[in-house]
């Protein structure tokens, strides 16, 4: 057997990875925001191309030796046109955050308004937090949820834009399980002389299957990851009209960004590429019917789920009614013991703080990819539930985490 070279020179890095593999490939990964990537998507991130300084665009490059970069960054460029059907796309943001913040910086002058979802209402931390740079530099309006149905409030949203007349609106989530009517928040957006940001991070998959409403057409600008359902590398992309390319280019490079990392940007071709084929469709469609049957399966045990289910592919669990005593972090603990990973999450009228928090948020990305369906989720369900059924009880999660390595090793990760 031949040792690896990273085994060989740093034996501690590398067995950390080998542990992390074992994690992964042995427990059920249920946080909505995370995939695995294709091997070819982890090739092309692993690759030389990491060597290579590209600050600028292709054709114009302020670095030699920069033809094939040229070529893989184009690819990667009208392969997500294509995919989106996007008159632009910038691929070199470093992840969402970068891609956000590259649109704030285009068209905000500190202290402008911008109308958001607030992250503890399941929005996204970059539109307007106060700890993060958007909320620090811009003056930040929130729009509401509708307590009982979970659903954003379009006439909250509708009133805000039109009292305060913010100069940006952004419309996306990160715990929200509910279709968002892009359509409705274009019209709103244009009526009242604000600019729209749509982030589709977490349901890009959805939208280039055809599964969810594309927002492409009503918006300004389009960010998104590309790692979630898009299921690629780590990373950012931003896709915009026409006339907007030149300020965006110029926002991200050399705006708010040095070299682009073109290894990852050879992984988001690859991933676009994927993405065009017709069984990414058949993917994502698996990724709401899984999603679904969870939503059904555990509802059906006695849990409380936000909005009384979910209509894409996460979902967010209300832990209060069921399991008062019980917070999301410590709900979350308990499932990890089992083998199954979460992640904690405020819920709309939470009572606690977001750091303990009263919800648990599901997602069937990574699960799906993994091949596993319907069958696998129900058995899903019923762990979860008995887990926080008997928090406390050690032996049982023992045994669920013994199922779950059972079942786990019926669909193995392709690495
Ligand atoms: N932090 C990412 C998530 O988990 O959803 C994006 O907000």
């Amino acid at each position: 057997m031949t040792i690896s070279p990273l085994a060989q020179q740093d034996p501690v890095v590398f067995r950390l990875i080998q542990n992390e593999l074992h994690r992964q490939n042995n427990g059920i990964e249920l946080i909505a925001s995370e995939n695995f990537a294709s091997p070819a998507v982890l090739e092309a991130v692993g690759s030389i191309l990491t060597h290579k300084y590209a600050e600028g665009y292709p054709g114009k490059r302020y670095y030699g030796g920069c033809g094939y970069v040229d070529e893989v960054e184009n690819l990667a460029i009208e392969r997500a046109k294509q995919l989106f059907s996007a008159e632009h796309a910038n691929v070199q943001p470093h992840s969402g955050t970068q891609a956000n913040l590259a649109v704030y910086t285009a068209v905000l002058q500190p202290r402008d308004k911008i109308l958001t979802l607030s992250l503890e209402n399941g929005g996204h931390l970059t539109h307007g937090h106060s700890k993060n740079l958007s909320g620090m530099l811009y003056e930040v309006l929130h729009y509401d949820i509708d307590p009982h149905t979970g659903a954003i409030d379009y006439g909250s949203l509708e009133r805000m834009a039109f009292q305060a007349h913010p100069k940006l609106i952004t419309i996306g989530a990160s715990a929200y399980p509910k279709v968002i009517d892009f359509e409705r928040v274009g019209m709103i957006a244009r009526a009242s002389g604000a600019l729209m940001l749509a982030d589709i991070a977490h349901i890009a998959g959805l939208v280039v299957a055809g599964l969810h409403p594309s927002p492409v057409p009503h918006a300004d600008f389009v960010t998104t990851t590309t790692h979630k359902t898009l299921c690629g590398p780590r990373g950012g992309m931003i896709l915009c009209k026409e006339k907007w390319a030149k300020a965006i280019d110029g926002s991200v490079f050399p705006g708010s960004q040095g070299g682009p990392l073109m290894h990852v940007i050879a992984g988001k071709a690859v991933c676009f590429w994927e993405a065009l084929r017709p069984e990414f469709k058949t993917y994502q469609g698996q990724i709401l019917e899984n999603a679904r049957v969870l939503a059904t399966e555990l509802q059906g045990l006695g849990l409380a789920i936000v909005g009384g289910g979910t209509e894409n592919h996460l979902m967010l669990l209300d832990l209060r009614p069921s399991f008062p005593e019980l917070t999301g972090r410590q709900a979350a603990a308990v499932l990890e013991r089992a083998g199954i990973t979460t992640n904690h999450n405020t819920v709309p009228r939470e009572t606690r703080s977001p750091f303990h928090a009263s919800g648990l948020r599901l997602g069937t990305p990574a699960v799906t990819t993994r091949g596993m369906r319907e069958h696998e989720m129900k058995s899903i369900a019923s762990w979860i539930w008995e887990t926080l059924s008997s928090p406390g009880n050690v032996g049982l999660q023992e045994n669920i985490r013994a199922e779950v390595q059972r079942l786990c090793q019926r669909f193995p990760l392709r690495y």
